[in-house]
This record gives C-alpha cells, sequence and structure tokens, in this order.
C-alpha cells in the first residue's frame, strides 16, 4: 500500500478554517453521527467497526499524542523517534499548519512509513491552540483513552513520558488525575539552556497565573500534558478561544473548575536547538490580558457567592421556625 495515512480533521472543523483537507486521501470515514464512546474506529483510523468495551481488549488505555508543527522540519524527525522510543504503544497524530519548510511533507512520509503515525493539514497558522482542538476531537472521536499534548521542538523530555501516562487515573477511580503536567516549576523540574528573561517570564507568568485564578498548579503555562480523554470529552471545548499559552492556562482552569484531579511530574525543558521560537509580545499579551479578565471574572463569582449566601444564611436565621425554642 503506497498512499500516505493522511488524517482528516474532526468534522466540526469542516467548511471553518480548513479549506485544504485531503479527505480523498484521508481514508477516514465520515462519522459525523459517531458517538466515540459507542462507535470506535479501529486501530489504524480506517474503516469503521462497533466496537464495545467488553468486545475489544485493544481499545485499553490506548494513547494518542499530538503534535502540533509549524516550520519544524529539523526536529520532528527526531521527537518522533524519542518518542517511540519511550512509548512504542502510542499513536502519533501531527496537526501541521501548511508550514513553509515543508514539515507536512515529512508528517505525511512518517505516515506513510509507520502505521502508528497520522497527519493532519491545515492551510494557513491557525494557533497551537487551535491545532490541540482538532487533535482532541480527532482523538476523541476515535476512542482513545489518553492525550497528549507535546511539541516538536525537542523541548519536552519524551522519556518522561511514561511516568506521565502511569500518573493519569481511571476514570473509574473517583479523583485519580485526570491531567498530568509535565512541570519545570515543581521540585525535580528544571530548564536547560534557556536565558534567564525567557525563565522569569515563565516564573513570574506562572506565580501572577496561580494568584490571580487561584488555581493550585505550578506550572499551568507547561504545554506537556497527558489528558484523561472522558475529562476531555464532558468539557465543552466548542468556547475554547485562545492561541497561545493561555491555551494552557484556559485548558488547566476548565479541568480544575470540573471537578478534576491534576497533578504536576516534574520534567527537565530543554531550549529548542534549532528552528524558531513562535513565542511573540503577541502571545505574552494574550495571555497577560485573558488571564487577568479571567481572574476577575472569577473573583466577581466568589463575591456574588459569597453574598447569596450570606443573604441565604440571614434569611434562615431571621426566620421564626428555625430559632430554638426554649
Ligand atoms: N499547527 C501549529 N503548530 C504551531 C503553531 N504555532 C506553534 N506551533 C507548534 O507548537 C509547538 C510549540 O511552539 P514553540 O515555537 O516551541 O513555542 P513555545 O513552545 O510556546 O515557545 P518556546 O518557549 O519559545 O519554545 C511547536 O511544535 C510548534 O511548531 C501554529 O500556529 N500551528
Ligand atoms: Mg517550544
Amino acid at each position: 500500500m503506497t498512499r500516505a495515512r493522511t488524517a482528516g480533521p474532526p468534522n466540526r472543523e469542516e467548511g471553518s478554517t480548513d479549506t485544504s483537507v485531503r479527505r480523498a486521501r484521508a481514508h477516514v470515514p465520515d462519522d459525523a453521527d459517531n458517538g466515540w464512546q459507542s462507535k470506535r474506529h479501529n486501530q489504524a483510523g480506517r474503516g469503521t467497526r462497533t466496537i464495545t468495551p467488553e468486545t475489544d481488549n485493544t481499545m485499553s488505555n490506548r494513547t494518542l499524542v499530538i503534535i502540533p508543527t509549524y516550520n519544524e522540519r529539523e526536529n520532528l524527525p527526531t521527537v518522533v523517534s524519542a518518542l517511540f522510543d519511550n512509548v512504542p504503544d502510542a499513536n502519533l497524530l501531527i496537526v501541521d499548519d501548511g508550514s513553509p519548510d515543508g514539515t507536512g511533507g515529512i508528517a505525511d512520509q512518517m505516515a506513510h512509513d509507520d502505521p502508528r503515525v497520522f497527519a493532519m493539514h491545515r492551510t494557513g497558522k491557525l494557533g497551537l491552540g487551535s491545532a490541540y482542538l482538532v487533535g482532541f476531537g480527532w482523538g476523541l472521536e476515535r476512542g482513545y483513552d489518553i492525550l497528549v499534548e507535546m511539541d516538536a521542538d525537542g523541548s519536552h523530555p519524551a522519556q518522561t513520558l511514561p511516568t506521565m501516562l502511569e500518573t493519569v487515573g481511571r476514570e473509574s477511580v473517583p479523583g485519580s488525575p485526570a491531567l498530568v503536567i509535565g512541570s519545570r516549576w515543581v521540585p525535580g523540574g528544571a530548564v536547560v539552556n534557556w536565558p534567564k528573561s525567557r525563565e522569569i517570564l515563565s516564573r513570574a507568568g506562572n506565580v501572577y497565573t496561580r494568584v490571580a485564578l487561584g488555581l493550585p498548579v505550578k506550572d499551568a503555562t507547561a504545554g506537556f500534558r497527558a489528558y484523561r480523554a472522558d475529562a476531555l470529552a464532558a468539557l465543552d471545548l466548542t468556547t475554547v478561544d485562545s492561541y497561545g499559552y493561555c491555551f494552557q492556562v484556559d485548558m488547566t482552569m476548565r479541568m480544575i473548575d470540573a471537578g478534576h484531579t491534576v497533578r504536576e511530574v516534574p520534567i527537565v525543558f530543554r531550549e529548542r536547538e534549532v528552528g524558531e521560537s513562535k513565542m511573540s509580545r503577541a502571545i505574552v499579551l494574550e495571555a497577560m490580558w485573558k488571564v487577568t479578565l479571567w481572574g476577575a471574572a472569577r473573583r466577581a463569582r466568589q463575591v456574588r457567592a459569597a453574598l447569596t449566601h450570606r443573604t441565604a444564611s440571614r434569611a434562615v436565621g431571621g426566620s421564626p421556625g428555625s430559632r430554638p425554642t426554649r
């Protein structure tokens, strides 16, 4: 078989952001009405069959790693081989935004050569956040159990991924971690080759985020993550509207607000050695103003809740029937 196993995007993306979806090459069935829990695709993503967890043991604990790429041709092969050295059973979805340097072609070649790899193509640079959202949608439709976010620039250590995957909990175990973050800012975590200015920006941004939003997380901007699919599926991801770093903060906040446990596993994060960072002033500003707005909205909600509670307590305390009788 010589066709490239290029993935089509989730159906809700069609006709919106991507006009050049290569569905003809995708060999991905039209599954608009398939609930991911009831009807699942086979491992290769080709064809559909109805499978229940009881009838297919291979469905257990399947992991999809999503790597968004924009101009990462020098990094992608190294990162992918490190990934499979450490987690050989994982599947990989590369979401490329029409990289001018030809990263998309490399992704297609990988998808052609390795049945674990899928490549999705979008027409323009639409941002890291939206790349992960389409990747999540694709993975949820296909019934993966764990969805991983990982950068293509070599900053995220694949050797820590097995620990992260072991730390992710199970839906059936109440309170078990639904999100595991590869964290630079917990004991044992570190950054290598980062300019002091980047370290200060990241540390300060995380302190600000923690204080403004009251999140019990040390590295809420981190992009190396493993999510329990059931927890992601229960969120309304259609309302996520974050482009850069704040996408990670947004997702952390949503998981915590949904009552999920978030765990941080220390990682050693390395500055990319080749290629260019896509971090920009606009991305930092987006994170700052969004975190500030979210923080203000949360505080306002807390104050409203406290006032409502006080009024309710007074009403109860003030009613004659509620007074202790002597
Ligand atoms: N598909 C897609 N991928 C992107 C986009 N922007 C960045 N990426 C990828 O997202 C990952 C993270 O991007 P980086 O440039 O390393 O940015 P960063 O990790 O936020 O910033 P640094 O801390 O400077 O590394 C890399 O794999 C990029 O190729 C985008 O618009 N679309
Ligand atoms: Mg990076």
